[in-house]
């Protein structure tokens, strides 16, 4: 999913996360992207690094990338 880290820096922020949810035929809200990452944001920094992404994968939201 490095391909959604528009920026390179290791992380997916909330235009990147907007651009990746158009990409996936689930476009979202200014808030739910918000809420997306505040679902599984744990260092609270406002992004998604790759390894709080991927433990949010594989603990309950699959779906998220599918069809990567
Ligand atoms: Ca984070």
């Amino acid at each position: 999913m490095e391909r959604y880290d528009t920026g390179k820096d290791g992380s997916i922020d909330l235009m990147e996360l907007k651009l990746m949810m158009e990409k996936l035929g689930a476009p979202q809200t200014h808030l739910g992207l918000k809420n997306m990452i505040k679902e599984v944001d744990e260092d609270f920094d406002g992004k998604l690094s790759f390894r709080e992404t991927l433990e949010q994968q594989l603990e309950s939201r699959g779906e998220w990338f599918d069809g990567s």
